[in-house]
């Protein structure tokens, strides 16, 4: 295998993507208007009909969707086939409120399964490679995902799930997987643990990791990339357009390459819902262009990117979308001032300490608080209150550079700060604003 999995689509010319992209998005639209009741009706209320749809760029004719249209239409009402086509769901971890089911004929699932092959062949993987996949199984799309991309692609394939740090140790070292799938912190915490048995980076046969399903900064890919010894790729998605592999990152590390012949991307002003040009931050609309069982024409994902089109030195032609900087629903907001997550966890491995810290914002007499707890590594560790004290102050200082407002920090003893095993959870909000 070379250095592409469709290598034909994946480096198709602009005109050919758009020609494909064109004679995909007229289909799709028929197929939904005719097929799922709760669109048309979306449709007919704006006035569009699927005739108005002749090319690519009529899309923004159409109406969007959002999370509460799910909810709205749970469990089928935005199926686009009779449910004895579907042969598999999904779902998403969502712990409030109604979770997302995305549906899949065999068709999607081959599809999706492709782009995963994509993810996988764009990080070095070939049918010689060992793929561990500690992404959890189940509903979550994360494992099944990449488990059926490694099978596309010939890899011998280890469906490990998430957890068991221990098991997955024992199976990395002795059938020598050379390519890491799991979520940024555990791969995280899974070079701590491989430290702590008195491994070294270059005692695993790693060579690559394929890491997503929660935001991780550029100073967190760095530190699990010395951690493990391997190169560390990002790889997004989410459950409503089918899970991983909407884009990945190839070579160059420098965003991840939708695959725009089956996902339509565009960049909107969350508040106006103006389609913004290129370069500029939005949130990131999705068109499934060719799915059957749960097609959806213009998705409000709520994560907040940047697009690129500039040429790639790995040949891919498609689009580039940056990191997820935040979601414009995880914004904390704290006393009038936006803040995301990411921003702390880069100011927190810029000043060397670990990616393992907790966010916790409460409203105290009217007034916003956040406190910051992170965790010293065993060497960082001192019982000096004094010099604790100096470098909690020296870390708020750097905070409030970053972010515009003081946060209390907290540092605390090794091993103190809960661990994940999936998506981590890094804010706690107690304010009970929703
Ligand atoms: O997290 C699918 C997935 C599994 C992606 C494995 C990558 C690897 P959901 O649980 O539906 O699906 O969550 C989707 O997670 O809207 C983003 O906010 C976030 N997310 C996913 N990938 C990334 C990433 C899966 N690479 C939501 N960077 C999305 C930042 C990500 N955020």
């Amino acid at each position: 295998m070379g250095k592409y999995f469709q290598e034909e689509i994946e480096t198709a010319s602009r005109e050919e993507i758009v020609k494909i992209q064109n004679e995909k998005i007229v289909k799709q639209v028929k197929h939904v208007y005719d097929n799922v009741a709760y669109y048309r009706d979306l449709m007919d209320k704006k006035g569009v009909k699927p005739e108005d749809i002749k090319t690519i760029d009529d899309i923004k004719k159409l109406p969007f969707l959002t999370k509460a249209d799910l909810r709205d239409a749970y469990p089928y009402g935005l199926l686009g086939t009779d449910l004895k086509d579907c042969v598999r769901i999904q779902s998403t971890s969502g712990t409030t409120g109604k979770r997302v089911v995305a549906f899949y004929t065999q068709h999607d699932i081959d599809l999706w399964e492709e782009c995963c092959a994509r993810a996988i062949v764009a990080a070095g993987g070939t049918n010689e490679d060992v793929v561990q996949v500690c992404y959890g199984y189940g509903l979550f799309t994360g494992g099944p995902g990449l488990n059926g991309g490694s099978h596309k692609v010939g890899s011998l394939t280890l469906p490990m799930s998430s957890g068991n740090t221990e098991r997955q140790i024992q199976f990395m070292m002795d059938l020598e997987s050379t390519i890491l799938c799991c979520t940024p912190s555990y791969a995280a915490f899974i070079a701590e643990s491989l430290a702590e048995k008195g491994y070294k980076p270059e005692d695993n046969k790693l060579k690559a990791g394929i890491f997503g399903a929660e935001p991780w900064t550029e100073e967190m890919r760095q530190a699990i990339e010395k951690g493990l010894g391997i190169k560390a790729y990002d790889i997004y998605g989410l459950t409503e357009t089918s899970g991983p592999g909407v884009s990945f990152e190839c070579e160059e590390q420098t965003g991840m390459h939708i695959n725009e012949d089956h996902f339509y991307a565009e960049i909107i002003d969350p508040d106006t819902g103006e389609v913004l040009p290129d370069g500029e931050v939005g949130e990131l609309v999705f068109t499934s262009l060719d799915k059957e069982a749960f097609p959806l024409l213009r998705y409000r994902t709520r994560d907040l990117c940047v697009l690129s089109r500039k040429k790639c030195s790995c040949g891919r032609t498609h689009v580039k979308m940056s990191k997820p900087k935040g979601r414009s629903d995880d914004m904390l907001i704290i006393r009038g001032v936006n803040v995301f997550p990411s921003q702390i966890e880069t100011v927190l491995l810029n000043e060397g300490y670990t990616p393992n810290y907790q966010i916790i914002v409460d409203r105290k007499n009217n007034t916003d608080t956040m406190d910051i707890n992170v965790e010293l590594t065993p060497e960082q560790f001192s019982d000096k209150v004094a010099e604790v004290a100096d470098k909690e102050k020296a870390l708020e200082g750097a905070m409030r550079t970053m972010l515009g407002i003081g946060p209390k920090v907290h540092l605390c003893a090794p091993k103190t700060i809960v661990r994940s095993e999936g998506k981590a959870v890094r804010v706690i909000d107690n304010r009970k604003l929703h």
